[in-house]
This record gives structure tokens, sequence and C-alpha cells, in this order.
């Protein structure tokens, strides 16, 4: 598809206002909100980071492109997250401490959301006792963290075992995700399970709640 071709460009390129265009575009021609994202939005970022760890890149323009591609979440967003379906839970979601990729973890939050689930979102950058804080305060079933970084995916450990040492851990369900991890290290730190993406992390705690 051309136009998908263009939106590739034009997110290498950061240009918001092109993506939000072109994104109103695909909804008009009927694509659905999960295809457009999927298809366009998260393939595009895909090239982004293949020249970013290439040195083609580097971090302004990619956080043009970050821009861009959150222009065009926004306007996802709320056809995402509309759902009649009955409350399935409720999720506390942020990425960890040192940590600052926020896109993969807000669009597990949306599809959580139109998925029928409660969402909290910490944001980025989150110690410990903030992940372990809102999910006594907002009695929350379910954990997610997200990891881009080699460097700050332990950091997910150290919250699981925090969780341990409280005698906590069974309480809830934690669920770990983000590009560097794999199910063996989402094993090895003692989460309930590795989600590759936003649809299989709806899918395992839909599974994990029944
Ligand atoms: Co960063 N960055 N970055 N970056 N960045 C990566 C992650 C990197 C792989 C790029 C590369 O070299 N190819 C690399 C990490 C290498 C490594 O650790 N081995 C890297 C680096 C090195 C860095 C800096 C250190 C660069 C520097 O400063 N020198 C720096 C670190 C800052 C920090 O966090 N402390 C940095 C900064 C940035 C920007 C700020 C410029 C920007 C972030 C903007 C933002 O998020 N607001 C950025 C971006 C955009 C990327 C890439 C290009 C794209 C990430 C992304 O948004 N992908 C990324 C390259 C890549 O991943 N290939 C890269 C799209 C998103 C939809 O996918 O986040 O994987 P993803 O989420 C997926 C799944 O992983 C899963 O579901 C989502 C899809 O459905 N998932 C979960 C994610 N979280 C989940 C949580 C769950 C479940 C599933 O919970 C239940």
């Amino acid at each position: 598809d051309e136009l998908v071709d263009q939106m590739k460009d034009d997110l290498y390129d950061g240009m918001k206002e092109e993506i939000e265009e072109a994104v109103r575009i695909l909804l008009e021609r009927n694509w659905t909100p999960y295809d457009i994202l999927t298809k366009s939005l998260v393939a595009g970022m895909q090239i982004v980071g293949d020249d970013f760890r290439d040195g083609i890149l580097f971090v302004p323009e990619v956080l043009l492109a970050a821009n861009a591609m959150k222009g065009g979440m926004a306007i996802l967003k709320p056809l995402l997250v509309e759902t009649g379906a009955p409350k399935m839970g409720k999720m506390v979601i942020g990425t960890v401490k040192g940590d600052i990729h926020d896109i993969g973890k807000n669009l597990v939050a949306m599809m959580m959301e139109g998925a029928g689930f409660e969402i909290v979102d910490l944001g980025i950058n989150n110690p410990a006792e903030d992940y372990i804080g809102a999910l006594q305060s907002e009695d929350a079933q379910i954990l997610g963290m997200s990891a881009l970084l080699t460097t700050t995916m332990p950091y997910m450990k150290v919250v699981i075992d925090q969780l341990t040492e409280m005698g906590k851990r069974d309480d809830y369900i934690v669920l770990v995700g983000g590009a560097p991890l794999n199910a063996e290290f989402g094993k090895a730190i003692g989460a309930d399970a590795y989600c590759d993406d936003a649809a299989i992390a709806v899918q395992t705690a839909k599974e994990l709640m029944a």
C-alpha cells in the first residue's frame, strides 16, 4: 500500500501532522485501528529502530519519530479503548526505573483498556515502591512492567523480589514485556508471563484472570 509506505517515510522523518492525516485516511478506508497501529506505526518504528542501532539516526531524530507516532496513537486511542465489555480486572502498568521508553507501554495500556481492563498508568522511570504502592492503593490484580533497555530490564526482578519479601508476590499476576526481553527472562525473574506484544498481553491477562 502506497500510503502505508509513505507513512513509514513520514514516521522516519518525524512528520507528525502527515502521520495524523494518514491515520485519518486509513480509518476512512475502514482499516481497523489495530491494523493501522501494527502495519504502519509499529512497522515504521521498527525501521527507525534499526537505523538508530546502526548509527544512521540519532536521539533527536528518534524523538521526533516517537512524537509523530504518539500523534497517530492519540487518534486511535479512543477507538481502541471504547468498549462495552464488562470490567475484566485492574492493571497497574509502567516503565521501570532508569527507562523512559513509553510507546510500547502506552500501546499495551490502550489495548488492555479496550479489552475491558481498568488501567492505572504510572508512566516512565518507576522505582519498586511506586509499583507496589499503586498495586495496594488501587487494589489491582495485575502488575505490568515494561523495559526497553538491557540495562533496565533486570530492575523488574528487583520489583518482583520486593513483592516476594513482603509476602505479596502471589497476590498479583505479574506480566512483563519490552523488546529486549524473552520468555526465558520472564521465567528467570519470577514473572507469571512474558508478553511479546500488546495483543498477547491482553490474551495472557485474560487467561490468567480466568
Ligand atoms: Co531508545 N533504544 N534509547 N529511544 N529506542 C532502543 C530500545 C534500542 C533497541 C535502539 C537500538 O539501538 N536499536 C536501544 C537499546 C539497546 C539495548 O538496550 N540493548 C536504545 C537506546 C540505546 C537508547 C538510549 C540509551 C540512547 C542514548 O541516549 N544513547 C536512550 C535511553 C533513554 C532511557 O530510557 N534512559 C534511548 C532513548 C530513546 C528516545 C527517547 C529517543 C526514544 C523513546 C521515546 C519514547 O518512548 N517516548 C527511543 C526509541 C523510540 C527507541 C526505539 C527506536 C523504538 C522503541 C519503540 O517505541 N518501539 C528502540 C528500537 C527498538 O525497539 N527496536 C530503541 C515501538 C513499540 C510499539 O515497541 O516498545 O518494543 P516496544 O513495545 C512492544 C513490545 O515490546 C511489547 O508490546 C509492544 C508492542 O505491542 N511491550 C510490552 C512493551 N512493553 C510491554 C509491557 C508489557 C507487555 C508487553 O507489560 C505487560
